[in-house]
């Protein structure tokens, strides 16, 4: 469904990127005083007055970028410019009119599009009176706002309001929730051309500079008449290596949109070692308990070099152990190869980590586990199952019922997982398991603070300091990241996602798995506003079809 979009537009650092913050009511592009932060088109859905409109933050029009992106950064606010119904216009009072804000009204005004300019920074009334310098630029209605001091939303969101077109989609409330996918990943590792062949469109910027997305960028586009939201991520380097504070939270923006993401694809590129920025984001998928993918993507510029599939995925395993479930796909963004079936993956995942399984069903993969193989007996006592039970899902929670919860190793939690994992069909995705003792006498629902919590990672015994051997897949002459991952590679690898296969070692391992905790003065010119409503129907999040994908690894280009 397309909304009517509504662009923000202006020279640079006139706080383009604060107001729509502001305007959005949640932090979303990166506030920065470095001219020329945001490069990309920031997208937000607004409702105002029960009616919809996308709003649209876009880079400093004149800006020189200092990693020569200028003609890229152009051509996203021209399409900006293009797609918007609505301009709304940006100058800042401080620095008065500038040349280049005639020239940024000279372009507006080739579009034919009502314009309403904002003059921003106006803290409080006494500059106001500034702002009336700005009638030069020939726009008939002005008002003056800070988004620092909050100043005059109502009266430009009115303003907006008035002149959306009317009907149609402005009054259609999304009707499903869509399925959101973050695209993370080290820096040039090709996610913004993955989006864009998502998109079928330059949604994003996509370069051979490293480091070419800041921001991290939503991308709502529609297949088979489903929406989805791919969320585009700055490439993550290791911190040694980072040059500034915008590079500098990269990492944690990762973690941000990999935690609000219902799956996720871990792009690398086949021509590198894995790194430790791989892993870390590894991390942060096993922490949040989200399906995922890896995604190697470039994949045509090593089957060249008579790389196989098989000898990637031997050395992906390995360095993972603990994400065995994790499907491998092997893609070429570039030339669209294998993008779709990646998206058909996704929603197969979340489907699995949306199932329900019953008690019994459950209880008997457990129980029959529990004869195969018993645990060891600990502190003298035999550990015992009663049951088991699924409380929730998405990420699919079960509970142990036990005579003590602290009796069971991480690896017979381990095994105990795989049997529920392969055998309930949650075959690819991650499942949270909890141990509870008999002192408990709550339901399956309720918690209960003797809880252990078993998160994935942490059930796996560390991992000494071992090196893994070179792989088959290393040995074909792999390169290091030049400049990102360097001398991380290779001493990471496997350090603490563990490296040990299930079964064989389940006897000889001690001590429980860790707990985890768990109108006014100032407005200049200013519009009536239209009334007109309609009821709001709840987001619905739709989904989609289920199948199994074990074992599903695609195949040669
Ligand atoms: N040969 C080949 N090149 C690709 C492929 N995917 C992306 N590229 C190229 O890799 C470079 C980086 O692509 P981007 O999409 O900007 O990478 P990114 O991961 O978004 O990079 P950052 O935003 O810097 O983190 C560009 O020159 C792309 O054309 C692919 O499948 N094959
Ligand atoms: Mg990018």
């Amino acid at each position: 469904m397309a909304f009517p979009s509504v662009a923000i537009v202006g020279r640079p650092n006139v706080g383009k990127s604060s107001f729509f913050n502001w305007l959005a009511g949640k932090r979303i592009s990166i506030v920065d005083p470095t001219a020329g932060v945001t490069r990309d088109r920031i997208k937000c859905l607004i409702e105002a007055d029960e009616r919809y409109f996308e709003l649209v933050d876009t880079g400093g029009m004149g800006n020189h970028d200092v990693d020569n992106l200028t003609n890229y950064i152009e051509g996203q606010i021209a399409e900006a410019l293009k797609q918007a119904c609505i301009i709304l216009f940006l100058v800042d009072v401080r620095s008065g009119l500038l040349h280049a804000d005639l020239k940024v009204a000279a372009t507006l005004r080739t579009y034919g599009k009502p314009v309403l300019l904002l003059v921003n920074k106006c803290d409080h009334e006494g500059l106001d009176m500034q702002a009336n310098d700005f009638f030069q630029l020939g726009f008939p209605e002005m008002i003056c706002v800070s988004a620092m001091q909050k100043r005059h939303k109502e009266e430009v969101l009115r303003w907006i309001l008035r002149l959306l077109p009317k009907g149609g989609d402005t009054f259609a409330p999304p009707e499903h929730e869509p399925l959101k996918i973050a695209i993370v990943g080290r820096r040039n590792t090709g996610k913004s051309t993955f989006i864009n062949a998502l998109a079928q469109e330059d949604r994003v910027i996509a370069s051979e500079v490293a480091g070419t997305t800041r921001d991290s960028v939503d991308v709502r586009f529609e297949r088979d008449n489903q929406t989805f939201i791919a969320i585009d991520t700055a490439g993550v380097r290791k911190k040694r290596s980072i040059k500034g504070d915008i590079e500098f939270y990269s990492i944690a923006r990762a973690e941000r949109s990999i935690r609000r993401a219902d799956v996720v694809l871990l792009f690398m590129d086949p021509q590198f070692k894995i790194s430790r920025v791989d892993k870390q984001l590894a991390e942060y998928i096993l922490m949040y308990h989200k399906p995922a993918v890896f995604v190697i993507n470039k994949w045509d510029l090593v089957i060249e070099k008579g790389i196989e599939t098989g000898k990637m995925a031997e050395y992906v395993r390995k360095t993972f152990p603990s994400l065995d479930f994790v499907p491998i796909a092997f893609v070429t963004a570039k030339t669209g190869k294998n993008v779709y079936p990646v998206l058909n993956l996704a929603q197969t995942l979340f489907k699995q980590a949306c199932q329900r399984v019953s008690t019994a069903d459950i209880t008997n993969v457990v129980v029959q586990a529990f004869q195969d193989i018993p645990p060891p007996i600990r502190q003298n006592r035999t550990p015992r199952i009663f049951f088991a039970s699924q409380v929730d899902a998405n990420p699919p929670t079960v509970v142990l019922f036990t005579n003590k919860s602290d009796l069971f190793d991480p690896p017979y939690l381990r095994y105990l997982l795989k049997n529920i994992r392969d055998k309930l069909a949650f075959n690819d995705v991650p499942i949270r398991l909890v141990m509870r003792g008999k002192e408990s006498r709550l339901g399956p629902g309720d918690k209960f603070e003797d809880d252990v919590v078993v998160e994935e990672k942490f059930a796996i015994e560390p991992v000494k300091k071992a090196r893994f051997s070179k792989s088959a897949y290393e040995n074909q002459g792999l390169d290091d990241v030049s400049e990102d991952v360097g001398e991380d590679v290779g001493e990471d690898v496997g350090e603490d996602l563990g490296e040990t296969s299930l079964l064989p070692k389940i006897a000889g391992r001690k001590g429980p798995p860790p707990k985890i905790g768990g109108p006014k003065k100032g407005v200049i010119k200013k519009a009536p506003p239209e009334k007109e409503t309609k009821a709001k129907a709840p987001p619905n999040k739709k989904k989609p079809d289920n199948k199994s994908t074990k074992g599903r690894l695609w195949k040669k280009d």
